[in-house]
Order: structure tokens, then sequence, then C-alpha cells
């Protein structure tokens, strides 16, 4: 049946006399239909991507364009007088993930179904989601993020599995979410959950009992963990979620004929950061209740998982102390000894250990002793794991260590969310690179075409206003298109150094009060959650609100410079700021940032990056070359040479260098002080002064260096479009379709 007459059918009325909401949900039906008929039979060896984070996004468009009905379905509408982007607008967004880690898992998920290889990914099916951010007076707000509705993407399916912890038993029900792949196959996202989950235990902004498990344990993602409750619950959560994956995981190798001996050869399952660590020790179990010898158990797990890390930072990488794995999981205790027991027993060195002399367990020593591979994801990212941070493993391990360079899916961060740029590209190179995205590198032939490159700075002005006109109804505030559009959209942390550009706007509101104005205007656009336990990422949220206020209501600066942080930064809002972006802040401390996927999609939607040799960049850097990017700031080596040596003081950058201390001691200024609280500003203040662990002042002047490099590069319009393209034909590296190719060439081995 055609579209329309299905669509028609679902409505029980003409298309053009029914509502944009009941548009979305006819559609949700028939796309959820559509790609159940294209889910595959699973091949012999599967994989599963455990995660306890999955930042799909929103699904209708992305999915229609999989399934290859999303032009025929606009033009249908539009026939009706229906815009699609108003439908997309009755989606709710799930809320299933927090950052880059969360994207990833979603883009791999895309890409695994794209490539036609089986596999499915595993978590849970948070409620409540990750908080909702709100700002009041000048502040973060968090407050639940209901997404879940009666008809939505979820299906509930009859797979139950009991669960025990120490003090109690449940019993979990899993949903599934469709992932279709472009032009191909259907997998699943299962999601596991319980009945008895209760939203009305949260008050107070996202206060609820910590202790009542029955009633909390899927309510949010990365429920906060300031205290011995909510680090118990997150241990709730995890193993919820890897026994849950243990069970579904062993009870389809048996279905499709495995004997549990040869488990390997049915599956292999990526362990995503530390968060699923216990799937070794639950799968371990679970082969012994079947009735197979503990060493061999530990054999075959260990032959089945593969860990990918995500982050060199220490307190990101999960310890737990024992007591608290005796509480909510005795039953892997006993196992989880015997194996720090073996790597004892083999390797005298207290660094390797599992359990240390303090009784905390280290998750991620368990994946990299009882995996087979450990890939970092990027190669910068890879060779620090190698050299410094992980090197004692490395030295028992080499051959387990491995890098993926993360990727982006281009469906969501081209096609769907760049409309404009895409017909540009149909048009000019054909629509080949939607299949193998190395074939953007054919738009470099027309880097000295003046024609394209006219079209590409209007597909960008389009995308612009279009921001524009969305900042305008959700935001209330007016922006000038013409402005350069400077972009820092991704989770607030100090490595990110979102400080290091808030103090590059307060130097350039000084410049501008005394006199030197700029003469392309300048937005400076930020959108990023502090995780609600995390004072000083909360403090720099109320630094960059406060400059919003100020600046935005100066009259005398405010036609040079604006400063914009989105409200709730979320997937659907960075689909929309991306295609817009002019300057991509890539600004983290070098060494911190594993590698970015940010950075990824700004290049490839024509935006030029600001950034350090850190994550990813060095690999934008190298395929673009030195003109194509502005680059800056402290190596990874003499960042950790500081650290190795504890040399670095921010006080003395502050004391020798004049820019530097306006801008620092403007933190704590009669006008700032105007807007915001005393305790905030000063906390912050005295935070980069005294501490400054990311080294925000070490690189300040280079960054403001090179931004005015970049500002002045702008002005020349046609050089700039040359750079723009030199990006966009270089970023089909970074499809997640390859770094897909390459985990399933290298890893998993699934046909
Ligand atoms: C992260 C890293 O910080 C980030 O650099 C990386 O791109 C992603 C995906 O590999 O993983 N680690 C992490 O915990 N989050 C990330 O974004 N949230």
């Amino acid at each position: 049946m055609k579209i329309q007459e299905l669509l028609q059918q679902k409505l029980g009325k003409s298309v053009d006399t029914a509502s944009n909401t009941e548009i979305y949900y006819a559609l949700l039906s028939i796309v959820q239909e559509m790609a159940k008929e294209k889910e595959a039979p699973a091949t012999k060896k599967k994989i599963y991507y455990i995660s306890a984070e999955f930042l799909i996004g929103k699904l209708l468009s992305n999915n229609m364009i999989n399934l290859g009905i999303y032009d025929e379905v606009r033009e249908l509408l539009a026939a009706n007088g229906k815009d699609i982007c108003e439908i997309e607008e009755v989606e709710p967004e799930p809320s299933l993930g927090n950052g880059g880690l969360g994207r990833l898992a979603a883009c791999f998920l895309d890409s695994i179904a794209t490539l036609g290889i089986s596999g499915d990914g595993i978590g849970l099916n948070y409620h409540l989601g990750l908080f909702k951010q709100e700002f009041e007076d000048e502040l973060q707000k968090a407050v639940p993020n209901p997404w879940i509705e009666k008809e939505s993407w979820l299906t509930k399916t009859d797979v139950t599995y009991p669960v025990t912890f120490g003090d109690l038993k449940l019993q979990s029900r899993m949903y599934d979410i469709e992932v279709t792949g472009y032009n191909n196959q259907t997998n699943k996202l299962h999601l596991f959950d319980i009945d008895s989950v209760d939203e009305t235990i949260v008050k107070d902004g996202i206060t609820f009992n910590k202790e009542d498990i029955a009633k909390n344990l899927t309510l949010f993602l990365y429920p906060d963990d300031s205290d011995d409750n909510g680090r118990l619950l997150r241990i709730y959560q995890q193993y919820f979620m890897v026994s849950n994956g243990a069970q579904l995981i062993l009870d389809e190798c048996v279905a499709r004929g495995c004997n549990l001996h040869d488990l390997a050869d049915y599956a292999v399952i990526q362990i995503n950061d530390t968060h699923p660590t216990m799937v070794i020790p639950e799968l371990i179990r679970l082969l012994v209740e079947r009735g197979i010898a503990m060493d061999e158990a530990i054999e075959i797990v260990s032959n089945t998982c593969a860990y990918t890390n995500h982050t060199i930072l220490a307190e990101a990488l999960e310890k737990w102390p024992i007591a608290y794995l005796n509480k909510v999981v005795p039953q892997l205790v006993p196992i989880i000894e015997i194996l720090d027991d073996k790597v004892r027993r083999k390797f005298d060195d207290e660094r390797v250990v599992i359990i240390d002399k303090n009784d905390v367990v280290h998750m991620a020593h368990i994946d990299i002793h009882y995996g087979f591979s450990v890939n970092g994801v990027a190669s910068l990212h890879t060779a620090i794991l190698k050299e410094t941070e992980l090197n004692p493993f490395y030295q028992i391990y080499p051959e387990k260590f491995n890098n993926k360079t993360n990727g982006i899916t281009f469906r969501r961060w081209l096609i769907h969310c760049n409309p404009g740029l895409t017909e540009l590209l149909d048009k000019v190179i054909g629509k080949e690179y939607r299949n193998d995205a190395n074939g953007l590198e054919k738009l470099l032939a027309y880097k000295e075409d003046a024609n394209v490159l006219d079209q590409l700075l209007e597909v960008k002005k389009e995308n612009k206003k279009a921001l524009c006109e969305y900042l305008k109804k959700t935001q209330g505030v007016e922006l000038n298109p013409e402005s350069i559009f400077d972009i820092q959209i991704k989770r607030l942390h100090e490595y990110k150094r979102q400080q290091m550009n808030a103090l590059y706007i307060i130097h350039k509101y000084l410049e501008i009060k005394a006199g030197k104005k700029p003469s392309t205007p300048i937005t400076v656009i930020f959108g990023a959650k502090a995780a609600p336990a995390y004072v000083i990422a909360k403090d720099i949220i109320h630094l960059i609100l406060c400059l919003q206020e100020l600046i935005n209501n100066d009259p005398e600066v405010s036609p040079y410079l604006k400063v914009v942080m989105v409200e709730n930064y979320n997937v659907t809002k960075a689909e929309k700021l991306i295609p817009a972006c002019d300057i991509s802040e890539q600004i983290s401390l070098a060494s911190k940032e594993a590698s970015g996927t940010g950075n990824m999609k700004f290049m490839l939607n024509g935006a030029l990056t600001l950034g350090t040799e850190d994550g990813a960049n060095v690999e934008i850097h190298e395929l673009v070359g030195d003109d194509n990017i502005f680059v800056f700031g402290a190596s990874s080596e003499e960042v950790i040479e500081h650290y190795a040596k504890a040399d670095y003081v921010s006080k003395k950058f502050y004391e020798e260098d004049a820019d530097i201390k306006a801008a620092v001691d403007f933190i704590t200024s009669e006008q700032l002080l105007a807007i915001g609280h005393e305790e905030n500003l000063t906390r912050l203040k005295n935070e980069l002064l005294n501490k400054d662990w990311f080294m925000t002042l070490l690189d300040f002047k280079a960054y403001a260096a090179k931004k005015e490099e970049a500002l002045k590069a702008y002005e020349d319009r046609k050089a700039w479009a040359e750079k723009m393209v030199v990006n966009i034909s270089k970023a089909g590296y970074f499809s997640s379709d390859r770094t897909i190719a390459e985990y399933n060439n290298d890893i998993w081995h699934v046909q």
C-alpha cells in the first residue's frame, strides 16, 4: 500500500484535516510496522552492545530516512499543508543518555544495523531520564524529564527475568525499540525495567527516597552519587542492567544452538565504559550455575567480552568499595575475589590488582584482565592509555590494546539535520556519499568554484537564520544572523573549559567597553548541563548566565557581542545548533578529552574548529591541514609533565598578565555581583586562582590570540568558504560506519 493510503487508513480521515499530533502518532505506528518487517534473523554470532546510556534522540525522521520514505512523506505532508518539522515537534526526545558516550552508543546502533551486522543494544529504561535543565535566577535547576508516553517507540515484550540483590528480589520487564539501518535491516535496543517503579516518589526537583529500590530503580540516569545511598543505587542499577543482559544473551545463544562452552562463537559483548563491568562476574556466575567449572567459565567469559575505555579522568574510572558490593550483589563478591586472586598470583604489581589494599574494587581492571580487547576512542587517547594511564596493563597485554577512533552517523548529523547542505551536496557531487561517506572527498574538486562557495555560504546563512528564529521563539533572544556564530555545546566540565570561553567573553566585553569594537559582531552560544552534585560546574553556568544578562542588555556592547546559553541542551537542540555554526569550540585541556564527537559533527556541517591538540581534534587537524583549523595551547605531553611535576601554579599567570588579571577579577566585579550571587562567583574565582586543575590560565592567552585569528579569517568570506569545503570533504573518515566496520573486523568478527 502507498504511504498516503496507509496514513489515511491509520488516521481514519484525510491528512489535511488531521492535527499534527494525530499525524505524528499515525506515522509512528506505520514506521514501527515497517521497521519490524525488516527484522533480520540473527546470524550465528551476534554483538551485544551494553551501555548505561543510549542518547538516541527523536526517532521519527531518522527512521523514515533509514526506511527510505522520508522524502515521500515530507512531500505528501506538504501537499496537504503540513510541515514535517512541526510534526517532529510533537515527538518527545527520549531521555536515556547524558553526553558523548551515550550519543556514540546511538550512532553505533545505527551503523551496526546499516552495515547489516546482527547486533542489539542492552540498557535501562529510565522513566525520568537524565534531569531536565531549567534556568532560574541565573542558576541551573534540575527537574524530572518524563518522556515515555502511552504510545511510543517502546514495545513491551513478555521477556522477564528474576534479578536477586542482597536484600531483595525483583522481576524485570524488557522493552524494545526498533533500530533501523539505512537501506538495511532492523536491529533492537533492549531496555530493562521493573513494573513497580513509581514516579510519584520524586519531590522537590529531583529528590526521592534513594533506599526504596523497588520504586526508584529505573527512575533516573546517573542519580546523585554524592552520598552512600546514591552510590548504592548506582550499583543496583548496574547489576540490574547486566544481570538481565547476561540472562538474555545466554537464552538467545542457546536458542541459536550454543552449548555454553562455545559461547564466544555466538556472542561478543562490548562493554561501554565501566558501568556494565559486572556483566563479567555475572556471566561467570550464571555459567557456573549451569554446570560449567569455574576456571572454564572464566575462560569462556574472557573470550566473549571486550572493553571500551572512554576517559582517562581518574574520577570517571569507577571503583566500588567491596562493602557496597557485599550489600547489593553478595553473590558476585566471591567471584570477584577469585578473579583478583588469579591476578595476584600471576602479577606482583599492586597497580593491576582488582581489589586493592583498601578493599576497593577497580572495575576497569576487571575489564582489562578478563576481556579480550581494550580500546580507546581516538588515536591520541589510545596512545595515552598505552603509555601512561594503563601502561602497567599494556606491559602485560600489549595484544589486547587497540584504537577505534569514534564516528557519527551521517544520517542524523547531515542528511536529517542539514537538508540545505545535503541538497547542495547531492547536486554538486551526486548522492553516492550517502552510502559511502568517503565520497565527500569529491567536494574538494570544487574548492575554487565560486558558484559552489557562494551556495555553501548561502546554506550556512539560512541555517543561522533558522536558528535565530528558533532561539527567539524558545528563549526570547534576538540574534544577528550576520554575526559570527561561535558555539560550545557539550556536558559542562572543568576539563572542557567552558570557563576559558567565558573569560574570553569578559576580555572582549572589556575591550568593547574601552572602545575597541570587533569588525564583525560575535555571537557566543553555549549549551551544557552540569551534574547536579558538581558545584564548580554549576558555578560556571552561573557565570555564563550572568554574562548573558549583562552583555545582552548593554546597548554599548550588544551590537558587537552577544551571549546565549541554550536551556536544556539535548540532541534535538544540537541538530539545530550544529548546522548554524561557524566556529566550533573544542578547547579541552590537551590529554583530557578522550575523543569528542561534537567536533566531528561541526566539521561535517562546515564549521571550523578552534581547538587544542586533544582527542579526535588531532585527527581532524591531520586530515584538514594547518590552514583549515585553528589550533592552540599546551600539548598533551606538556600537560602530562605539569601533572607529573605538580608545577602548575595558576596564580603566577594571573599575577604576570594584565589581561588575565582583568578577566578573572571581573568575575567578582560590581557589575556581575549586581546580577549574580556572591557565593557562586567568589567560589569560581578562587577556584581559578588557587587551583585551576585543568589549567585554564595556562592556555588563555594562546586561546584568545587564536580566536582573534579565526575572527579575522572569517572576514574573507571566500577564503573561509574554501576552508569549509575542506572540512566537509574530509569529514567522511568520521562516519560511524567506518568505526563500526573496524570494530567488526578487528574485535567482533560477526559475519
Ligand atoms: C566520553 C568522552 O569524554 C568523550 O571524549 C568521548 O568522545 C565519548 C565517546 O567515546 O566518551 N566519556 C564519557 O564518559 N562521556 C563522554 O562523552 N560522557
